[in-house]
């Protein structure tokens, strides 16, 4: 983050601030850009020639776009192939958890039942029925299922998958989507073989079992061989579910990176730091729209700012699954006391100010120090507002606690 501080270009040089939107975008890798190239270009393109309010309003697009663009995933697969359980697992609920989709051993899934997102409003799972118990063919079934809603299908299965899965893959492909070949329950083929054979079980090839016998039914349906995800709903950190979900980032429109990525579970380091650069290319586009247009440098913080910086730290630590209920939930799930989970991280001390200390002399504080860790006092007339380096300090104190806490409760599973 040092580079962000370091540029103190005044606002009135364009070319300044052209090169530092290109010099920020180039540094984020292709596949976890928030977005698209045409519109970092056409931002590039207004600010070289001084029209500063066409860029902002670009940026500002650009972000609402990210804001609310819907993302619908379809999940299908036949009756106890775990698609409930993978609704749950991407929607970080448990199964007994009020609105968890239902999971169980006997058939519950009739009709498509969406499910939303938590805490990405726009981010909706949708269970649908297997196409072996619907009895239509490939076609007729995207028909009835509303295909052209979904943002891509994962195709779920807890053994091998059906010639049927497999047609219907290829209609989907034919209806421009994408779809995932997703083997669940590998946890389970795992311990199995392991009582079966106890000496000579060898976990990686009965893996790579699993794998070539789900890809047998693709040659010899003579399809090409895809990608097939072997995933335990059980155990999300292990196996290829992480491989998926950098899949899945991957694939995905730009605008559409952003909210996925927020919504995904915290289950490796590697995922919470992935959160926190893509919240950091959002904060940074706001910024950078703020101070296109920001004339005079604002010095102080005003009693809006500090409201407006509270709010943001709360949502931030509910994305980032620090917030009290989430600390609840996990002291339940990991049997330490919520205290202690409490005392192991920053975010909820943030706001907790000293006598007669006002929040906005409490932020004030925290830029001071913050400065300089960074090498030196905040220069004025920096054109990112001292609110939005605070959103930077609050991003990386959450992003901080998720790991403490990730590494806390991994250690007691
Ligand atoms: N060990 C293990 N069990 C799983 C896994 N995924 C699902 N299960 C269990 O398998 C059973 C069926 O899972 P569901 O998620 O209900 O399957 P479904 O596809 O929604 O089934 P229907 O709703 O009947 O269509 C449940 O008891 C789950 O707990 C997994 O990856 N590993
Ligand atoms: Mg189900």
């Amino acid at each position: 983050m040092g580079q962000l501080l370091s540029d103190t270009s005044n606002n009135e040089d364009n070319g300044d601030l052209v090169s530092s939107a290109t010099k920020y975008f180039m540094e984020i890798k292709a596949e976890t850009k928030i977005i698209s190239q045409e519109t970092i270009h056409l931002i590039e393109f207004h600010l070289k020639k001084g029209n500063i309010q066409g860029a902002n309003s670009v940026i500002n697009d650009a972000l609402k776009n990210i804001d609310n663009a819907p993302i619908n995933v379809a999940v299908t697969g036949e009756s106890g192939a775990g698609k409930s359980s993978f609704i749950n697992a991407l929607r970080g609920v448990e199964p007994e958890d009020q609105d968890a989709a239902e999971e169980g051993v006997t058939e519950t899934t009739m009709m498509r039942t969406p499910y939303k997102h938590p805490k990405i409003k726009t981010l909706t799972l949708w269970d649908l029925p297997g196409i072996g118990t619907m009895n239509f063919p490939p076609k007729d079934y995207l028909e009835k299922v509303k295909f052209q809603e979904y943002d891509f299908f994962i195709i779920v299965s807890a053994t091998r998958f059906t010639k049927l899965e497999l047609d219907l893959a290829k209609a989907i492909i034919f209806m421009k989507k994408n779809y995932y070949f997703v083997r669940t329950k590998v946890d389970n083929d795992l311990q199995n073989e392991k009582k079966s054979k106890p000496r000579t079980f060898d976990g990686e090839k009965t893996l790579q079992q699993i794998r070539s016998y789900c890809v047998n039914t693709f040659t010899q349906n003579n399809m090409d061989e895809p990608q097939i995800f072997l995933i335990s709903n059980r155990h999300l950190s292990d196996y290829d579910f992480p491989i998926l979900m950098d899949t899945l980032i991957k694939d995905l429109p730009n605008q559409k990176r952003h909210n996925f990525m927020l919504s995904l579970p915290n289950i490796t380091e590697a995922a919470i730091d992935r959160k926190h650069k893509i919240m950091q290319q959002y904060i940074w586009l706001e910024a950078f729209k703020d101070g296109l247009l920001a004339t005079v440098p604002v010095v102080g913080m005003i009693r809006d700012d500090v409201e407006k910086l509270k709010e943001k730290l709360n949502h931030y630590r509910v994305l980032f699954g620090v917030d009290d209920e989430s600390l609840q939930v996990m002291a339940k799930d990991s049997q330490v006391p919520v205290e202690q989970l409490r005392k192991i991280t920053k975010s909820p001390y943030l706001l907790e100010t000293k006598k007669e200390e006002t929040l906005g002399e409490l932020f004030l504080k925290y830029l001071e120090k913050f400065a300089s860790a960074s090498g030196g006092p905040l220069a004025l007339g920096l054109y990112f507002r001292k609110t939005f380096y605070l959103q930077f300090i609050f991003l990386d104190t959450v992003t901080e606690d998720a790991k403490v806490l990730l590494r806390v409760t991994y250690s007691k599973n």
